[in-house]
């Protein structure tokens, strides 16, 4: 810190410092294209809510709960509710076949709930895969004029802890709390896909159950994913991991302006890493025999 008495140079309190240097030294806080990695004790959250505030921004949040998945959506919304960008303005859009089993949610002020239908499929890998065509949809008819960010979310998950602002970017990926062994990331790895990832490549591997960020950004994300996942399906291939194997595809040309920390999509049936203070959102234990349609 430079001394206040000497001449020409500027006064830098403690607390600046604080603002301004990363107080994390044990985890990447910052990729090599210079995107900002968000984990606990990197941000300031009231200057960060403050800069927002004074922008008036209003995000979406899409969620999809389809066949017996509508089982998780209450925990999901009174959750989300309660920490997922709280004191901001958030419309939440969920997409089910089951309109009769919606919960009845009190949202606070200034949040927002729209039902949409959509058909049941006998395939999960088909309801996964085609949230990317219902979410460019909603996009281009909906939000593109007055929403500003939005999220879109796994509904078998529940928030424990503050998403706010921090996760504000142009393109939002998460890094998947279950894969750190780069050898191992389950990218597509047939050249004839769309989704192909070749060996020695990709940054992280990145959640296909949270991702965001501004409208358009996330349009054109959703547009190219579906698109790629649908000429794909035209030549008899279907990605590994479906949608989310080509949103790690988009993600490893088409750089993330920020990553979010696993603390933000952690799962309940692992233990917490030391390096995880905080784990915000999180995947629920399901069985996947009794809930999925296949
Ligand atoms: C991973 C991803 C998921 C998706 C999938 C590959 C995480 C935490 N999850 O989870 O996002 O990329 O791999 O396809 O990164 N759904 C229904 N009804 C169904 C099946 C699925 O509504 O019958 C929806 C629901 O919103 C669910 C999501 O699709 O949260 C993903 O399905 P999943 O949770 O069964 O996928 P999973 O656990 O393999």
């Amino acid at each position: 810190v430079r001394s206040r008495n000497s001449p020409g140079f500027m006064l830098v309190t403690v607390t600046e410092v604080g603002l301004l240097l990363s107080l994390r030294t044990d985890v990447v806080t910052v990729t090599p294209w210079l995107a900002p990695v968000v984990w606990e004790g990197t941000f300031n959250e009231l200057l960060l809510d403050s800069i927002y505030k004074k922008k008036n921004i209003t995000v979406a949040a899409t969620v999809f709960a389809v066949g017996k998945y509508i089982m998780f959506l209450k925990d999901f919304l009174e959750t989300a509710d309660k920490h997922f960008f709280a004191g901001f303005r958030v419309d939440f859009y969920v997409f089910t076949d089951r309109l009769n089993e919606v919960p009845k949610v009190n949202m606070a002020a200034g949040r927002t709930l729209t039902v949409r239908s959509v058909p049941s499929s006998n395939r999960w890998q088909e309801i996964s895969a085609r949230r990317m065509e219902l979410i460019q949809k909603l996009i281009e008819e909906t939000l593109q004029n007055h929403v500003d960010y939005i999220f879109c979310l796994d509904v078998d998950s529940k928030f424990h802890g503050r998403w706010g602002t921090e996760s504000l970017g142009g393109l939002v990926a998460v890094i998947h709390p279950g894969l750190d062994n780069r050898s191992r990331f389950p990218y597509e790895r047939r050249p004839a896909s769309r989704a192909y990832v070749a060996p020695g490549e990709g940054d992280f591997y990145y959640c296909g159950g949270a991702f965001g960020g501004l409208v358009q950004e996330v349009h054109q994300l959703a547009k190219t994913c579906r698109n790629n996942f649908e000429d794909d399906a035209k030549e008899g291939i279907e990605a590994a991991w479906q949608e989310e194997s080509h949103l790690n595809r988009y993600m490893w040309i088409n750089k993330p302006s920020k990553v979010l920390s696993p603390e933000y999509l952690w799962q309940d049936f692992k233990q917490r890493n030391p390096e995880v203070l905080l784990i915000r959102f999180s995947g629920v234990i399901k069985n996947y025999a009794n809930i999925r349609p296949n």
